[in-house]
């Protein structure tokens, strides 16, 4: 960590050196308090530009601090020194500034921006709220209405939109630091405008902020931090500046030492440390440019999405012409509803379908890259594949499988190059889910498995790396997860009682209502196959539903009734006459500990998993939940809260 001090005549420039991003760490605000200072006392100086070092100007406060209590020189009084300056100071942006980045620009007199630069206080991603002033300066600057999406809703502002609402005062073109000064010394001749602090701000008016609550409160799905976040640029708005600043400290202090934002800061440096695994470091990944996709069923096309959103283009092939349509109408499909949602064009649509050529047969693969496989789940049905893809392709194409349970060593098994042959498992629908697990062989070369990881940060996944057993890490929860839910039932605890209490924890859905919606007969004909094989698996009850014909949503009925043309769960009669011999007395089971119950099952699965290997530390097990299944992000994971204990009943140790 280093500040650079240079001057130029009476500006002086000090840049902020603290790579990777410029974070306004304890020691950095500490240094910055004395050179403001140092500065202070030197008559020389009448401006300060200020400058951030790399790629970014500066990133926000040291998210790492976040874990232990605050250190002074607190932030907020940092921004207070630098606005209470002799001379004034001028912030340069480049890059970005994020969160106490944005603030610390705030406090400066003036502000001055590199073209493409980007302004945002994204606190809210991680349970808190801006901390040091970032909800009461803005509002003061650029208006309200302009404001709230900033400090509640994420929103981002690039330097034209910045200079447009009054943000930023000039957008330097060329050298940012040689224009910041030139920019100081023609502000020398002029008289200072008032800091954000002392500027007046408007009361849009009840309806407005009646209307962006209600907004704010839809979009955080039970996020604390949003709300909060416009609660306190508010009550600035209401009760003056300093009023506001008291408001939202005491409300980031509170925010930042609870449980939701110890969760999401965990999750932040997961997601970080997953793409970037030690022993890859220094293995260069291989150039995939041209990917086959084999299966024109839902995962084919959603992977096949993926790839062209990530700009990749792609074969998609079917076994048959009507097959291929089918597959390429789906996909179609896809880019459409995105642009009918507005989030691409529709020539981004067009130009997406206009990537993708398909194709009946595989021989159109012999020149890939990279050939993803996602056909039926069936063992002969995959080998066959693989058999001709090997024949075809070069001993250099990746050769992947998306099976989601079966070992890819069997479906590899006896093939030229094994050192190529990987498992990707996607998760459903793979143009949306973050999540990949990527499954190597034994032999699966190093530059294949970075290859793998390279390709997941392109496509804007999460990867994951697994170990061979059956379902992976998320399956392998998945259904001990379910396992422990049936268990309650059979408790007589009603199934209705079990996913209100998951939904009251912050699932989209209870175990039940995933099963209906997902369909039963998977894991049916999962465990059918395993009984085949001579394994001993006991009769479920969602096998007793399914060999009744209740398969879920799709056959109109499964845990619950689906009336025709409904999704809404409703109680049913017949489930509850075929499950009767099967579940004990009914009892009433308070939500927390149904909650508990089946976290501490996920977790116990997890910690084994990472015990025999197949997942390499509890940020990975917990980034497969939170990425692949619909786990709250705002609780972290099953082996954050196993660790945490904050459940009531989560057992201290977990069994083994
Ligand atoms: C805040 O400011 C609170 C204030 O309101 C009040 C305070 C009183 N701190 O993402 P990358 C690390 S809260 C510490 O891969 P990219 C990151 O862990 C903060 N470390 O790069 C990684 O480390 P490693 C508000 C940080 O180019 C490395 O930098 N700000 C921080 O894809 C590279 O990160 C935010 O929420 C940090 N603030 O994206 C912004 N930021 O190499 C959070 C990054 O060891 N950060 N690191 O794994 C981001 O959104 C992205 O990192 C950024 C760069 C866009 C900056």
């Amino acid at each position: 960590m280093t500040l650079h001090l240079e001057r130029h005549g009476e500006i002086a420039v000090v840049t902020l050196d603290n790579p990777p991003v410029n974070a306004l760490s304890r020691t950095m605000r500490a240094a910055l308090a004395d050179m403001a200072d140092r500065l202070d006392g030197d008559a020389g100086i009448r401006a300060v530009v200020l400058a951030g070092a790399g790629r970014l100007f500066v990133g926000g406060a040291d998210i790492a601090e976040f874990d232990g209590p605050p250190q002074e020189p607190h932030l907020p009084d940092l921004l207070a020194r630098i606005e209470a300056a002799r001379a004034p100071w001028i912030a340069a942006v480049h890059g970005m500034a994020l969160g106490g980045g944005t603030e610390i620009a705030l406090a400066c007199r003036y502000r001055v921006a590199a073209p493409g630069s980007r302004f945002g206080l994204p606190e809210v991603n991680l349970g808190i709220i801006p901390g040091s002033g970032g909800t009461q300066r803005l509002p003061r600057l650029i208006g309200v209405e302009a404001a709230v999406p900033v400090v509640a809703e994420k929103r981002m502002l690039d330097a034209t939109e910045a200079l447009g609402s009054g943000l930023v005062d000039r957008i330097i073109d060329g050298p940012l630091v040689v224009g910041a000064v030139d920019f100081a010394r023609d502000m020398l001749n002029h008289p200072l405008p008032p800091l954000a602090r002392d500027r007046s701000v408007t009361d849009p008016g009840p309806a407005y902020w009646q209307a962006a609550e209600a907004r704010i409160a839809k979009a955080s799905k039970g996020q604390s931090a949003p709300p909060l976040a416009l609660l306190a640029l508010r009550h600035g708005v209401q009760h003056g500046f300093e009023a506001g600043l008291r408001q939202e400290r005491e409300t980031f202090l509170r925010l930042r030492a609870g449980d939701e934002a110890a969760a999401l800061r965990y999750l932040f440096f997961a997601e970080r440390a997953a793409p970037r695994p030690a022993d890859l470091r220094g293995t260069p990944p291989r150039a995939v440019a041209r990917v086959g996709v084999v299966g024109g069923g839902t995962m084919g096309v959603g992977i096949a999405a993926a790839l062209r959103n990530a700009g990749l283009p792609v074969i998609l092939s079917e076994r048959d012409q009507p097959g291929l349509e089918r597959g390429l109408t789906a996909l179609r499909a896809v880019f459409d509803a995105a642009a009918q949602r507005g989030l691409i064009s529709d020539e981004a649509a067009s130009a997406r379908m206009a990537g993708v050529r398909g194709v009946v047969g595989l021989e159109a693969l012999a020149d890939c890259d990279l050939v993803i496989e996602a056909v039926f789940e069936d063992l002969a049905v995959k080998q066959a594949v693989f058999k001709t893809l090997a024949s075809l392709c070069g001993t250099d194409t990746i050769l992947a499988t998306n099976t989601s349970y079966i070992d890819p060593r069997q479906i590899f098994n006896g093939l030229r190059g094994p050192e190529r042959c990987i498992g990707l498992h996607f998760f459903s629908p793979a143009q949306v889910m973050k999540l990949m697990e990527i499954i190597p062989l034994p032999e699966t070369a190093p530059a294949v498995l970075a290859t793998a990881f390279d390709l997941a940060a392109n496509l804007g996944k999460v990867p994951v790396r697994a170990g061979i057993c059956d379902g992976f890490i998320g399956n392998r929860i998945l259904k001990h997860y379910r396992a422990e839910a049936e268990a309650l039932l059979r408790e007589g605890v009603p199934h209705a009682a079990i996913d209100a209490a998951m939904r009251g924890f912050g699932y989209a859905m209870g175990p039940f209502e995933m099963q209906d919606m997902a369909g039963l007969d998977i894991a049916f004909l999962h465990r059918e196959a395993a009984r085949l094989r001579g394994e001993t698996v006991p009769e479920t009850a969602g096998d007793i539903l399914v060999r009744a014909g209740r398969k879920g949503q799709k056959t109109g009925g499964g845990w619950y009734d689906y009336p025709t043309g409904t999704r809404a769960p409703q109680p049913s009669d017949e489930v509850a006459r075929l499950l009767a011999p099967l579940l004990g007395p009914a009892r009433a089971m308070p939500a927390e500990q149904i909650v508990a119950r089946l976290i501490a099952a996920m977790a116990a699965e997890g910690q084994r998993i990472i015990d025999e290997g197949i997942a390499s530390t509890p940020q990975d097990v917990d980034l497969v939940e939170v990425h692949g299944y619909g786990f709250p992000r705002g609780k972290g994971g099953p082996m954050f809260l196993a660790a945490r204990k904050t459940i009531t009943g989560i057992p201290t140790r977990i069994p083994t």
